[in-house]
């Protein structure tokens, strides 16, 4: 083996000279094809993380590589300072295939967030009324709406926020998945709160699916309220769950709607926010945008992407192996599987943690390390919870295999 070749000189030199704001499982990625990936000594692996749900369509699906392929080609990137023949046609292809108004293209989910954020401030100073300065934004305890200051405000998580303040003013944290609360904060400060923010499921809590009726029950409030009802589907969205958005579960439109991670099918960052005129005309020239957001190969490359989720019906695929995955989880009543959880192919289970033989404790990230030995590569959350999001154009027959090579782990884990 050439010293290129071996994991090990992969993970020394980004240990050495990259920052450490990662805990990566040992394996060093260096090719992958739709639901597998391959290391660099050539063993493969069902990827069962997705790029956190970024691969929706699969690794390097041909289609949206060659309209990449095809737009780097001509032009790559123009700036917003002036037109490019992408942009006009990538909004209305979004703008129909959503149903709003308008959208705004920005680069990641936090952004994207960002964005929301925003705009929700800017209709509750210039739509609502609220006194300069004064808007309130809602948001849930145990989210998870990205890395940049004002996302980590919002985190009740002080792995997330800690050491980084001053935070931002203005936010207001109540339980999820509790109308209670959020009737009783809304009764309170209503007539300031410009927005409710929320992930119809929660993926870094390890995908914490909340109950039937929150959804529709939430919208509700914020409309009694005037409160726009903000729904960050960076995750969820793009048929992950079973359906094009994790909202449509319950037949809840968004006033503000967020995507990312899959818009791109994992080619490049792209991010976008959906609203109507009301909301979106509120931000005028010069007051919002980003070099890259919109750039003719994200508009390219997020218009294959999503077309690819409707020829191939992935939300009805998602929500049909779905169930066949946690079907199996929880089939193999382990001891050591506590809970099997999720919608579509956004799943996670709960791990008991243990002493194996040796007496030395073992949990989740022990059981990921399994699976890798024997193919399936996923990663914990928490300590506690595994999360399992395949790419959704999984085989039936891949699905199958991965399952097997998922129960053979865990019974390593039962037995060690
Ligand atoms: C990391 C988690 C997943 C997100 C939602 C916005 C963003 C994310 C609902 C920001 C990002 C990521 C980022 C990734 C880990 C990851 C994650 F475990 F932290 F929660 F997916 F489950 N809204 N989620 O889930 O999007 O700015 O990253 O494009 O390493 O931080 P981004």
């Amino acid at each position: 083996m050439t010293k290129k070749m071996s994991p090990q000189y992969h993970m020394d030199l980004e240990a050495k000279h990259g920052a450490h704001n990662y805990h990566p499982l040992p394996v060093v990625l260096s090719k992958g094809r739709g639901a597998k990936v391959w290391d660099v000594e050539g063993k493969e692996y069902y990827d069962f993380l997705s790029a956190y749900s970024a691969v929706n369509q699969g690794h390097c699906h041909p289609k949206i590589v060659a309209a990449m392929e095809e737009q780097v080609n001509r032009i790559a990137l123009t700036s917003r300072a002036f037109h490019n023949d992408q942009m006009g046609e990538f909004c209305k292809f979004m703008t129909d295939y959503f149903g709003y108004d308008k959208v705004l293209p920005m680069n990641t989910g936090a952004e994207a967030d960002e964005t929301a954020l925003k705009l929700a401030r800017k209709w509750g100073y210039e739509v609502k009324g609220i006194p300069e300065n004064k808007a309130k934004i809602i948001v849930c305890e145990e989210n998870f709406h990205g890395r940049t200051l004002a996302m980590v405000s919002f985190s009740t998580d002080p792995e997330a926020y800690g050491n980084y303040g001053p935070f931002l003013p203005g936010v207001v944290k109540i339980p999820y998945d509790d109308l209670d609360a959020l009737e009783k904060t809304l009764d309170e400060i209503g007539e300031e709160t410009c927005g409710f923010l929320l992930e119809p499921i929660q993926g870094e809590r390890g995908v914490y699916v909340p109950h039937d009726g929150y959804l529709k029950g939430a919208y509700d409030l914020c409309k009694k309220h005037n409160v726009l009802f903000i729904a960050d589907e960076v995750q969820t969205g793009l048929a992950r769950t079973g359906k094009l958005l994790a909202c449509d579960h319950e037949g809840v439109r968004p006033d503000i709607l967020t995507l990312g991670k899959a818009l791109s099918g994992g080619m490049l960052p792209a991010s976008a926010v959906l609203a109507d005129d009301e909301i979106m005309l509120t931000i005028k020239p010069g007051q919002h945008g980003s070099t890259f957001g919109g750039y003719p190969v994200a508009c390219r490359v997020a218009m294959a992407a999503l077309t690819v989720l409707k020829e191939e019906n992935l939300a009805e695929e998602s929500e049909r192996k779905g169930k066949i995955f946690r079907d199996y989880l929880k089939n193999l009543k382990s001891e050591n599987i506590l809970i099997v959880r999720g919608k579509g192919l956004l799943n996670a289970a709960v791990i008991k943690e243990k002493e194996n033989k040796a007496g030395k404790h073992i949990e989740a990230w022990d059981l990921c390390l399994m699976m890798a030995d024997h193919g399936v590569l996923a990663k914990p959350t928490h300590g506690d919870i595994i999360r399992f999001a395949p790419p959704l154009v999984i085989t039936d027959e891949e699905l199958m295999d991965a399952l097997k090579k998922i129960e053979l782990a865990v019974a390593d884990y039962d037995n060690a």
